[in-house]
């Protein structure tokens, strides 16, 4: 048994207390808040995503918020991808990289208002990058976290649960849309999205005070659909294919190397935070690729501390940057950040912490 104490510093997402009542056993720290990871039953949770409708406090992905003027500009000039398209209502997928090319956060854009984006971010901190870089180009735009937290629901059931609580009307929704309405009363933006490729939307919470209460609707709209508590699951997302940036991703990885490179547009603007360099990346070609790892083995491995070196014809080539155990695939399994001189096919060794194991290269997603 072990206790963590929220702070003001780690701060607990509105919908804490709901998890901590479903039995919430562990937890995380992702953008200095709690994260949920575990009720206790993994494979169960995973089962219930796969199949059904699982329910997730993921509040840490915060709301990075532009608001003025030049929110647009701000948000082209953070993001090597062509913004122009991108519609009110609309969200899109934009890695977000430094000067260098290098990827510091991959978040999903949302366009509320011609002068005001949502930046709903990964684990890293993009409001001094964002004000900074407002305040050295002169822009007219005020950068801040507002309160706005979002919860999931992800499995193939989450769509009729969401549609008995709103609406028939979500079900039109396409990918990354979302819409703002209300839950009885309370302020919420719908939108089709999630950390899974299960299908599902999230419910951004437009005041905080209500998040037990908004837990609950949908706790209780869920329950003939067998709802239950879960949270990003790694089985799941590695079996997918989804990049997690600060875990997959080091000091030196550009979007190329990680299969983000449909995400960048060589075009956009030459003020762009990093196009100088991913435009060079790009035509001089990348020296390392991401692939899929099959491991040899029937029972489940635990993943080190930290990322493993990984081994061909002796020589180190790379490393494993996540291993999960997959339900589905039975095998241990993990992404490999590895020299392009190995390609899919390939066999490798994994140096683990308990020994060298045998694993072969294939492409991502693995399902
Ligand atoms: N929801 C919200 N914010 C987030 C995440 C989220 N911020 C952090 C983190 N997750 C961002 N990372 C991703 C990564 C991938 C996807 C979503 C968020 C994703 N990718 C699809 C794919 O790769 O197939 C589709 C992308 C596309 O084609 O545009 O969905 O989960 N609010």
């Amino acid at each position: 048994m072990f206790t963590f104490f929220p702070t003001a510093r780690v701060r607990p997402s509105p919908f804490l207390e709901a998890a901590m009542a479903e039995g919430l056993v562990a937890a995380n720290v992702y953008n200095r808040m709690v994260m949920p990871t575990s009720y206790g039953d993994p494979e169960g949770e995973y089962w219930r995503l796969i199949n059904g409708v699982s329910q997730w406090d993921v509040g840490v992905e915060r709301q990075v918020q532009l608001r003025g003027p030049d929110a647009g500009r701000l948000a082209q000039i953070l993001a090597p991808r062509d913004l122009s398209t991108c519609k009110v209502g609309q969200g899109k997928y934009v890695p977000l990289c430094n000067h260098k090319g290098t990827i510091i956060n991959d978040p999903i854009l949302l366009k509320l208002a011609d002068d005001l984006f949502w930046l709903s971010i990964a684990d890293s901190d993009i409001w001094f990058w964002a004000g900074a870089i407002a305040a050295e180009r002169g822009l007219d735009v005020e950068v801040s976290d507002p309160d706005v937290h979002p919860m999931a629901l992800q499995g193939p059931k989450a769509e009729d649960v969401v549609a008995h609580v709103l609406g028939d009307w979500v079900r039109g929704l396409k990918y990354f849309w979302f819409r703002e309405t209300e839950v009885q009363g309370i302020p919420v933006a719908i939108q089709r999205s999630g950390w899974s490729k299960q299908g599902g939307f999230e419910i951004y919470l437009k005041d905080s005070r209500r998040g037990t209460e908004l837990w609950n609707i949908f706790k209780e709209a869920g329950q003939p659909w067998g709802i239950g508590p879960g949270a990003p699951a790694t089985p799941e997302r590695v079996e997918s294919g989804l990049v997690s940036v600060g875990g997959d991703t080091d000091d030196e990885t550009n979007p190329f190397e990680v299969r983000l490179g449909k995400y960048v547009n060589l075009d956009v603007p030459d003020d762009t935070v990093g196009i100088q360099a991913l435009r060079r990346i790009h035509a001089e070609g990348v020296k390392r690729h991401q692939l899929g790892l099959v491991m040899d083995g029937a029972a489940p491995m635990p993943f080190g501390t930290r990322a493993e070196d990984i081994l061909h014809n002796g020589e180190k080539v790379g490393k494993m940057t996540n291993s999960t155990w997959s339900p589905r695939m039975k095998a241990n399994i993990g992404f490999a950040l590895i020299s392009v001189s190995v390609t899919a096919g390939a066999s490798v060794q994994v140096m683990r912490p308990g020994g060298p194991v045998a694993a072969r290269l294939v492409e991502l997603p693995f399902l």
